[in-house]
């Protein structure tokens, strides 16, 4: 798979894309990554990318002939390639986006500075808009890095290969477990005994029902589009009466402390 990033920062990307598991896909061959510097396609002495807004008011607006060259030079390749444009006023990226996103050939990702692009960029270039959460960074380049990552693990290859079995299987939509490592016993926390039983089945069953209690404590939203087995929701059964008997015992704690601590009036 290929990526296009067109952007005014092009040295933004050399330690992400030069590193680990990504810097080794890119040595396999598995991803190929161009960076695209838009200043290059200003024509002028200057080289001037940016420019005050119409109508006035803050900041600088992202000129469309640059941009525009740009695309077409690198579209001028494959007159396929799908244009991003990431920005806080696309569709919220996700999982399930990023697993569609893996089967294109070939993706251009749009990164924005200051005030953003030109509106006819947006008009006449972007095939699509997507936004990595609702928050404001100070330009594209991160939020372009964050969805080639998601989808070049994705990539057969990318990762290691029994890893790729289980982002297809019905595992998905959950948190994942709680993992341990060696020591044992760090400083008093112990490992749960179940994880050194060598009992596969209960390990099994344990990683399930805690990946549901903290998807069910942590993220209840995620639940609603998990497919669940009769034994996920005898387990959640099982964990909402153990959250029920916790909070009595806190509350049980709570008022002992009271007590202790009661101010006559
Ligand atoms: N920006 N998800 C403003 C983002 C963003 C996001 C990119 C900042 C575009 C002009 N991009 N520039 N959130 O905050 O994708």
């Amino acid at each position: 798979m290929r990526f296009d990033i067109l952007t005014l920062f092009p040295g933004m990307f050399s330690s992400p894309f030069g590193e680990s598991i990504l810097g080794r896909a890119i040595e396999k061959g598995l991803i190929q990554i161009r960076i695209i510097n838009i200043r290059d396609f200003a024509l002028d002495k200057h080289q001037v990318v940016d420019d005050a807004p119409y109508g006035g008011g803050q900041g600088m607006v992202m000129k469309v002939e640059p941009i525009a060259r740009a695309i077409e030079q690198v579209k001028s390749g494959d007159a396929s390639a799908r244009v991003i444009y990431l920005t806080p006023q696309g569709r919220p990226f996700d999982q399930e986006r990023a697993r569609e996103l893996a089967s294109y050939p070939r993706l251009i990702l749009l990164c924005g500075r200051y005030e953003g692009v030109d509106e006819r960029v947006r008009d006449r270039f972007v095939d699509e808009e997507i936004s990595i959460g609702d928050y404001v960074l100070t330009g594209g380049e991160l939020a372009a890095m964050v969805v080639i990552d998601a989808i070049s693990r994705l990539l057969p290859g990318v990762l290691g290969s029994d890893r790729s079995a289980v982002e297809d299987s019905f595992f998905n939509s959950l948190l994942e477990y709680p993992q341990y490592t060696r020591p044992f016993d760090f400083k008093g926390s112990l490992v749960p005994e179940v994880l050194i039983s060598g009992n596969h089945q209960s390990i099994a069953q344990w990683r399930r029902k805690e990946a549901l209690r903290r998807t069910w404590l942590q993220r209840p939203d995620l639940l609603e589009k998990a497919r669940l087995s009769p034994e996920d929701r005898r387990f959640l059964g099982e964990i909402k009466k153990e959250n029920c008997k916790s909070q009595m015992a806190d509350r049980e704690l709570e008022n002992h402390r009271a007590e202790k601590t009661e101010i006559p009036n």
